[in-house]
């Protein structure tokens, strides 16, 4: 009989779940004990910076990812990054060590105490196997439940289980395979397709679910089959439509008064793969403008149970577009020709505009260029300037945790070897997973991050003058070199003045990781 060990790696390789992002501690050894070839272990420094790679990672493959966590102080420096994982509904696995099962309760050091309520809000099923021979199964309803949910999952394993053997009804668990089906049932579609073919004024919006799930291109064909305006949904973390596209209108503003002002005059709302709405700023009204219906849309089905207007139909939107473009009837007309970037604005002094270094980004780098983007103060600027028509262009942390960037960065590069990656980063963003720059250069990972360093929260600014605080203290962090940070985890570094020279910069291709530090003044983010 195999041990618990041998068969969760068995487990795993079948589930083709062979990369470990990971950060280890005593109770994690024995799990990596024997790992057969073929798997790898990506470490990181810290466990935020962990959760990032693996998050980046998993969104850029389109499959789960296996995440390794020392207990509760492992887990815990994790749960900010994880935030993040829940809102792009990353499909992640954590396993994390525990303490033996006899030094649980004492409370032996490195114990977690009730382990899985450590991160129940958060995680979509947690446990702690109640036997060593359970943990197999157990580890494959992490799996599964991840797949299935869409959501990061979490396993605590007491570190004396993986020697234990197995036990004979542990095997079955290598045979299976677990789906999931939703397209909607023949009625759903009729009504669905009726209410859509007989709206006057059918407006689209697109969340970030539609780039995860391959949808960029069907998106693009229903909404021309449409011909109505296309919204990204509020508080956007995936690209779901190229963003100079004629029937693009730009991603909706996270107020309520502001996305009903948007749908003024619009019957139907029809949103795609998005909760409605993730609003961030508190700008009160009505949900809905007067005679606007909203129909939803989502495979989360908590989503559809939670939001606060409108119908919800929990499917697939990929076989929604399908049922929709076989059921409408063809435009009246063409939609136009892709809108031209506006001239960047030049800022005075050394300072670079950031208009100015995404213009540079969006002529001086590779069509399929993939963005993972934190910097918070600059987003009004980069959709001005950006010019994305690909799937998988643009990563932003969902839940606007801190964190996600710089390792997301990391994440997508390992995932996508062939992609040039970028992580835009501004200088307060890039402190919270600053030490994925030592795994990019162990991996030689070829990612470019562009540092804007404006030397404050500028966000923050500007919060401060929406919530009435402009005296806040501790919104300014001068005094911050990345140029010799990047140098000490071992990713070289330069300084770049003007525009000629960013864009210098950028046009070489390189095979290693490097950190481009460009002085930038401040902007607003709407
Ligand atoms: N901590 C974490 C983990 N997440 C957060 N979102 C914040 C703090 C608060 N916060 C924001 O929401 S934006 C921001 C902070 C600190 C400033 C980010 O500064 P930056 O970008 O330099 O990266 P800008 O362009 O200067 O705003
Ligand atoms: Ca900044």
């Amino acid at each position: 009989m195999p041990s618990v060990r041998r068969l969760s790696h068995e487990f795993l390789e079948r589930q083709g779940l062979t990369t470990f992002f990971g950060n280890p501690g005593s109770n994690e050894l024995p799990f990596l004990a024997d790992l057969p070839d073929g798997f790898r272990y990506v470490l990181g420094l810290h466990e935020g910076a962990v959760l990032g790679m693996a998050d980046g990672y998993a969104q850029a493959t389109g499959r789960p990812a296996l995440v390794n966590l020392h207990a509760a102080s492992g887990s815990g420096n994790a749960m900010g990054a994880l935030t993040n994982a829940v809102a792009s509904r990353t499909p992640l696995v954590i396993v994390a060590g525990q303490q033996v099962r006899s030094a649980v309760g004492p409370e032996a050091n490195l114990a977690s105490v009730d382990a899985p309520a450590l991160m129940k809000p958060l995680v979509g099923w947690a446990a702690e196997p109640a036997c060593a021979q359970d943990v197999p199964r157990a580890l494959a309803q992490a799996v599964f439940e991840a797949r299935l949910q869409q959501r990061p999952t979490y396993l605590s394993v007491p570190y004396d289980d993986w020697d234990a053997e197995a036990g004979a009804n542990a095997l079955p668990v290598l045979d299976r395979r677990v789906q999931r089906a939703s397209a909607p049932s023949a009625e759903q579609g009729r009504l669905l397709a009726e209410r859509v073919a007989s709206a006057r004024r059918p407006a689209l919006v697109l969340g970030g679910d539609i780039d995860t799930a391959g949808l960029f291109d069907d998106a693009v064909r229903l909404a021309e089959r449409l011909g109505g305006p296309v919204w990204a949904a509020p508080s956007l973390f995936r690209l779901p439509f190229p963003n100079r596209h004629p029937l693009f209108r730009g991603v909706l503003p996270a107020g309520i008064a502001p996305v009903s002002r948007a749908f003024e005059g619009h019957d139907l709302v029809l949103v795609l793969g998005a909760p409605v709405f993730r609003y961030h700023e508190h700008l009160p009204g009505p949900y809905l403008p007067e005679g606007t219906r909203l129909v939803q849309v989502t495979e989360d089905a908590s989503a559809a149970a939670r939001a606060p207007m409108g119908e919800a139909l929990v499917a697939d939107p990929g076989a929604v577009i399908d049922l929709l473009l076989k059921t409408l009837d063809s435009p009246s007309g063409p939609v136009g020709a892709y809108r031209p970037a506006p001239e960047p604005p030049t800022a005075e002094g050394p300072r670079l505009h950031p208009e100015e270094v995404f213009a540079a980004l969006r002529d001086e780098m590779p069509e399929d260029t993939a963005y993972v983007v934190e910097s918070t103060s600059t987003n009004s600027a980069w959709w001005r300037q950006m010019d994305l028509r690909r799937p998988g262009s643009y990563y932003f942390p969902a839940a606007g945790g801190l964190g996600f960037g710089l390792p997301g960065a990391v994440g997508v590069a390992l995932a996508q070897p062939d992609r040039p990656v970028v992580g835009v980063i501004g200088d307060g963003s890039a402190n919270y997973g600053v030490t994925a720059l030592w795994t990019a250069a162990q991996h030689r990972v070829p990612v470019t991050f562009v540092l804007l360093r404006n030397g404050t929260y500028g966000a923050l600014r500007w919060f401060g003058g929406l919530l009435g605080v402009p005296d806040a203290p501790g919104l300014d962090i001068p005094g911050l070199d990345f140029t010799r940070i990047a140098e000490g985890y071992g990713v070289p570094a330069r300084q770049v003045t003007g525009a000629g020279e960013l864009r210098a910069a950028l046009a070489e291709r390189t095979d290693h990781p490097r950190l481009l530090q460009v002085d930038t003044e401040l902007t607003t983010p709407a």
